[in-house]
């Protein structure tokens, strides 16, 4: 038997014995690399966003608040792959693992809302959303697609407009990190998808959970240092893996 169907059944069997408990509490936590299949580049290694640009100069609060007209033109450039993606088979999957109860949160630091067009209900978006557009006055929201041409936008009130997702020096949304360190200490079962493991504090929830003694199961295509946590690494692309792996879990129940 290969390796990866090696751990894939030892992760469904950890999966069986966490569910077949009366109470239990499962959740996802993704990153780039999830949405790759779907036509977004990850941020990091090959093809990656921060290897074509410098995170110093487009990636920082500093950056943002030094030249926003240069952040809104690379979003002029590149917004429309994120929004027009389509949902690749590993979104669809861990939407599947929700509906049938075998999860019960989907934690992710992407913004591209992937996970709610699969049909993911409980989304904890830790770093935004690039379809929310905010002035940084007054909070008023717009859309992409109604957007005054000047760049920067700016708002009736004056206030710059600028994309709700968390830049590196800015801190999350107190709600969403609430809930997600709230999901992750409780946990069970962690199950990582495409996550470098390198930016904080998402990269340190499923060190809580394993803490709190959670099983924890890694999707990935390279080694992460999340795998000094795993109790199962399943080394290969999230698209292929993930749906045979829901599979697996739905046809045992
Ligand atoms: C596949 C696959 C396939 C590919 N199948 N797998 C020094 C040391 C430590 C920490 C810090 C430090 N200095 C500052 C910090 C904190 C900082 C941080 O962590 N920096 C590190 C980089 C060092 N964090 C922050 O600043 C955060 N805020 C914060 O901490 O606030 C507190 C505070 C603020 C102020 C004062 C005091 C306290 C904010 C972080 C914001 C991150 N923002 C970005 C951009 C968002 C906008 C956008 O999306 O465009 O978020 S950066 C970028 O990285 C993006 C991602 O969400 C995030 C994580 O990346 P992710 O998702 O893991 O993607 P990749 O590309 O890294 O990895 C993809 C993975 O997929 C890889 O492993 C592949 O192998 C895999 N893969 N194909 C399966 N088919
Ligand atoms: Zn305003």
């Amino acid at each position: 038997m290969s390796k990866n169907k090696t751990e894939l059944k030892k992760a469904v069997e950890i999966v069986q014995e966490i569910t077949s408990k009366r109470k239990y509490h499962a959740y996802v936590l993704t990153g780039a690399g999830v949405s790759k299949a779907s036509g977004i580049p990850t941020f990091r290694g090959e093809d990656g966003f921060w290897e074509v640009y410098d995170f110093d100069e487009v990636g920082t609060k500093a950056a943002w608040m030094r030249d926003p007209a240069k952040i809104w033109q690379l979003l002029h450039e590149g917004a429309n792959i994120v929004l027009d993606a389509k949902p690749n088979p590993a979104h669809t999957a861990i939407a599947k693992l929700e509906e049938r109860g075998i999860i019960q949160h989907t934690i992710t630091q992407n913004i591209d809302s992937l996970h709610q067009k699969a049909g993911s209900k409980k989304v904890l978006e830790l770093h935004g959303n690039l379809s929310r557009i905010v002035c940084i006055k007054c909070n008023k929201q717009y859309s992409l697609d109604d957007l005054p041409e000047e760049l920067p936008p700016k708002c009736d009130c004056g206030g710059i407009l600028r994309p709700d997702v968390v830049l590196f020096d800015e801190t999350l949304p107190e709600k969403e990190i609430r809930h997600a360190f709230s999901v992750a200490r409780k946990a069970d079962l962690a199950i990582i998808v495409g996550t470098s493991a390198e930016v904080i504090p998402a990269a340190s929830l499923p060190y809580l959970s394993k803490k709190s003694r959670a099983k924890i199961i890694i999707f990935n295509t390279e080694i992460t240092d999340h795998k000094q946590i795993a109790d199962v690494y399943i080394h290969g692309k999230c698209e292929k893996w993930l749906p045979i792996f829901t599979e697996e879990i739905i046809k045992e129940m």
